[in-house]
C-alpha cells in the first residue's frame, strides 16, 4: 500500500460531534508523547499534518485524517494520550467517558496502541488492553521511538507484548522509513 493523500477532517470533543464517514477506520491509543501524532506524520510524509509536541497536550479532542492509499481510502483517529496527570481528576473522567464511548459506538476496523520502547509497558497501558479485550475490541500494537535501542532489544520487546496482550506487534521509528512498509501492509490486510 502507498499512501497519495492524506488530509484533515475534524476535531471532535466527543463522538456525538463525530461525522458518520462509513470508511475504514483505526483508532490511536497511548500514552500522552508516546509518538501518535508523529507516526501518521510520518507514513503520510507530512511533517505538518498532525500537531506533535514535546509537552503533553491538553486539549482533548479526537482528530480524525482521511487517509488515501493506492488500494484504499481509510480513516486515522489521532486520541489524546492517556496517562496526562496535570489535568483535573473531573477533566481525566469526563475524557475517561468520552474515550470510552468512542471505541464502543465507533465502528473501528482496529485500535492501535502504542508503546515507547524506551519504556516498559505501563500499568495504564495493561489496564487499557483488559478494557479492550473485556469489549472485544480489535488491537494491535506498535512499538514507537525503536531507533532508542538495538535490534535485537527491539525484537524482545516485540516478542514480549505480542505474547503479553496476544496481539500483533508491530516496530516503528518516525527517524527510519524501513518499518512503514510492514505496518501499511497489516492496514491493508484488515480493509
Ligand atoms: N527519536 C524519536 N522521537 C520520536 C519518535 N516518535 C515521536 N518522537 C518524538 O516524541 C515526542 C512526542 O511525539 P508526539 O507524536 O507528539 O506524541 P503523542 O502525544 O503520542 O502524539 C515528539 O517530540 C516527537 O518528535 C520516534 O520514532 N523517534
Ligand atoms: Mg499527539
Amino acid at each position: 500500500m502507498k499512501i497519495k493523500n492524506a488530509k484533515f477532517l475534524i476535531s471532535a470533543p466527543n463522538i456525538k460531534l463525530c461525522p458518520e464517514l462509513n470508511l475504514p477506520e483505526y483508532a490511536l491509543l497511548g500514552r500522552s508523547n508516546v509518538g501518535k501524532s508523529t507516526f501518521i506524520n510520518t507514513i503520510v510524509n507530512n511533517s505538518k499534518l498532525a500537531k506533535t509536541s514535546n509537552t503533553p497536550g491538553k486539549t482533548r479532542l479526537i482528530n480524525l485524517f482521511e487517509i488515501t492509499s493506492d488500494k484504499k481510502t481509510f480513516i486515522l483517529a489521532d486520541l489524546p494520550g492517556y496517562g496526562y496527570a496535570k489535568v483535573s481528576k473531573k477533566e481525566q473522567a469526563e475524557w475517561q467517558k468520552n474515550l470510552e464511548e468512542y471505541l464502543k459506538k465507533r465502528k473501528l476496523t482496529s485500535t492501535i496502541q502504542f508503546i515507547d520502547a524506551r519504556h516498559d509497558i505501563q500499568k495504564n497501558d495493561i489496564l487499557m488492553q483488559e478494557w479492550l479485550k473485556f469489549n472485544s475490541i480489535p488491537c494491535f500494537n506498535i512499538l514507537t521511538k525503536c531507533d532508542y535501542i538495538s535490534k535485537n532489544e527491539i525484537n524482545k520487546k516485540l516478542s514480549v507484548i505480542e505474547k503479553t496482550f496476544e496481539n500483533r506487534a508491530f516496530a516503528f521509528s518516525s527517524k527510519n522509513k524501513i518499518y512503514i512498509e510492514s505496518i501499511l501492509n497489516h492496514f491493508e490486510e484488515q480493509i
